[in-house]
């Protein structure tokens, strides 16, 4: 007999929780993964001011300087656990052409073999924290609920700030609703008597998500999407699955709104492959010779959009947090975003003052002195010889979207709000303009599915090396790429016979470079001329000029007062190099290649009929 009343451990169920479903499975993860105890979340701030105390005691956190950054913490991994570990990264479907070229797949009864082991008490000696949460405003049409179970307190404090967590969840739940079941476990069991260690992990990770059965099992790491499972396992590739079997999309996208000093409001959802800065993007400030315009956040990472009555898109932010990359952001870059940060904050890996701050590559001034996130003695002259970097450079933030100045007031409406156009954005120094239309939904998916990004040069001098990262889904789509493309063709599809008006489509590209090796378009708040540009097309003010695969603008459709940009520069940013796009064609056909089988035939005519205008 192994059931935990059996072994006298007691589930102890509060009274609100009244799902059958839910009790069951808890029940039968108590019995393999074998807790000392199991703490129902509520959600509350005691509770969180509880396991952030807890977190002091066990030397996972430390607590800032509450005059600088009142309410704050700071927590340094194991240097071994420090990002997501995509090749440990599992799609287990039934078929493994389900899973596609481009995800890691294994057969999921093999891999629950695989599995079973493992977590077979993994979670001895700790506590098991039932941690229910909402993706999307409670009781949502667009959001839907998850449940994890983790022996991770920091996992808890983190999830309390990223989604919406706590109670109410259970009453959205009810006795009947439908959960995305989570399992989490540091994979570290603690042996009676035997001391932890500040960050517990396991040199062994497991990624995995089972799409048919909608289930998310992690194992061996704390850090980020590894553990955190309602962002990317389950907001992103369960529920890019869930998109697919209901006819709804859930993407790599902020989420924007725009005013215009007439006072109409539009709604952008755009996609960038990371280190593209898409949490500045969402919270842009308009510069000089934009008064009166205003750019609110939605949401800085992930959309769920789902097609309303009226035949529009309607968009939701299904976290209620930002885990944004620290290195980097300053008061220059992302003033809001700075502002985000002044309370109420979880730090994890970023380095620690001498005076109980924080401080980061690319903040300002270094520090005389400060301790990195490894906890050696850190100085500028310490980082100049030795290369050794205060921060890890994905440090993260952890902060409520309440924190945000510039949180748009529906950010939190159940109904969402209805999707304008979307954007797709790649890091490019050569050959893709600053922004392009397509002139239809199959030439944006056609952008969107080919768009790629630029590694920083690997040597002086040397250019990058372009990585296809379509929709900036490639890591996180739960299922066959090519059936991705088509699950957007078909919607774009549906709509259209529907007499709905789709969303305009763009591609972006802030980082062309000039023959000095430099970025030529300043970027960052300038690069609202753009957005206004793509509102002036939505209302019908603005033309652009037909090229070989869009629609871009004149150089007299930008507003450019306050910014001395000459039409030179503007031609080396937008320019469009046959010889260039013949060559970038041939990588488009390299990755048509990789993801041939299944292949929307739309895609395959899209590049034909630019190739023909390049001959032409
Ligand atoms: O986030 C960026 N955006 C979008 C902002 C709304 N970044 C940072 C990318 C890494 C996270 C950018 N970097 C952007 C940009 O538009 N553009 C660039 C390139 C760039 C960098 C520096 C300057 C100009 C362009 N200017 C100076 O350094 C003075
Ligand atoms: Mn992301």
């Amino acid at each position: 007999m192994n059931s935990p009343v059996m072994q006298g451990l007691n589930l102890d169920v509060p009274a609100y929780v009244k799902n059958a479903r839910l009790i069951a499975w808890v029940s039968d993860m108590v019995a393999l993964c074998k807790p000392e105890q199991v703490h129902w979340c509520d959600g509350s701030q005691d509770e969180y001011d509880r396991f952030c105390q807890q977190l002091v005691d066990a030397g996972t956190f430390r607590k800032l300087d509450p005059a600088k950054r009142p309410g704050s913490y700071l927590a340094w991994s194991d240097p071994s656990d420090v990002a997501r570990v995509e090749d440990r990264t599992y799609i287990c479907s039934q078929r493994q052409e389900d899973a596609g070229p481009t995800n890691n797949w294994t057969d999921p009864a093999a891999m629950r073999t695989t599995l079973q082991p493992l977590f077979d008490g993994c979670m001895r000696g700790r506590t098991m924290y039932v941690v229910p949460f909402s993706m999307g405003p409670l009781g949502s049409p667009i959001a839907h609920i998850g449940i994890e179970l983790s022996d991770s307190p920091y996992v808890a404090v983190n999830m309390r700030i990223m989604t919406r967590m706590g109670r109410a969840v259970y009453d959205v739940l009810g006795v009947e609703g439908e959960f995305v079941p989570c399992v989490h476990t540091v994979g570290a069991p603690l042996e009676r008597g035997q001391k932890d260690v500040a960050w517990p992990c396991n040199t062994t990770k497991y990624i995995v998500h089972y799409p048919e059965t909608r289930e998310i099992w992690s194992y061996g790491s704390g850090y980020g999407g590894n553990a955190l499972l309602g962002k990317k396992c389950f907001a992103l590739r369960i529920a890019s699955t869930m998109g697919r079997d209901e006819g709804w999309l859930a993407e790599h996208m902020l989420i924007l709104g725009v005013t215009t000093p007439a006072g109409k409001k539009y709604h952008v959802a755009a996609a960038f492959p990371s280190a593209c800065g898409k949490t500045n993007f969402a919270m842009l400030i308009p510069p000089k010779g934009f008064e009166g315009w205003q750019v609110t956040t939605i949401g800085d990472d992930i959309a769920w959009i789902k097609p309303g009555a009226d035949g529009k898109l309607y968009a939701i932010n299904p976290e209620a947090g930002y885990f944004g990359v620290a290195p980097g952001t300053n008061s220059l870059t992302n003033p809001n975003c700075m502002a985000s940060l002044d309370k109420n904050v979880i730090f994890t890996n970023v380095a620690l003052t001498d005076d109980g701050d924080v401080w980061w590559e690319g903040m300002g001034e270094a520090p005389a002195h400060c301790t990195d996130w490894q906890g050696r003695d850190w100085t500028p002259e310490i980082g100049k010889q030795t290369g050794a970097k205060a921060a890890h450079p994905n440090a993260r933030f952890t902060v409520a979207a309440i924190n945000n100045p510039v949180l748009d007031a529906a950010w939190d409406d159940p109904r969402g709000v209805p999707i304008d156009a979307f954007i797709f954005g790649g890091r490019r120094s050569t050959t893709v303009p600053l922004v392009t239309e397509a002139r239809d939904w199959v030439e944006g998916v056609y952008m969107a599915a080919t768009m790629g990004s630029e590694t920083t040069a690997a040597a002086a001098g040397q250019q990058g090396v372009v990585r296809r990262d379509p929709f900036a889904m490639l890591p996180f789509t739960g299922y066959n790429m090519s059936d991705y493309f088509r699950h957007w063709l078909a919607l774009g599809k549906r709509l259209q016979n529907s007499g709905a008006h789709l969303p305009h489509i763009y591609t972006t590209n802030w980082f062309r470079k000039g023959a000095d090796g430099k970025f030529v378009w300043p970027g960052y708040g300038e690069n609202m001329r753009v957005l206004k540009w793509m509102i002036d097309r939505m209302e019908g003010k603005a033309q652009g000029a037909e090229h070989v695969f869009g629609l871009s603008p004149t150089y007299e459709e930008l507003n450019w007062e306050g910014l001395d940009f000459s039409r030179d520069q503007f031609d080396t940013v937008t320019r469009i190099d046959h010889a260039a796009w013949q060559q970038e064609l041939q990588l488009h056909e390299e990755l048509f290649q990789q993801l041939a089988y299944r292949l929307p035939q739309e895609l395959r005519d899209t590049k034909a009929k630019i190739a023909e205008r390049l001959g032409a």
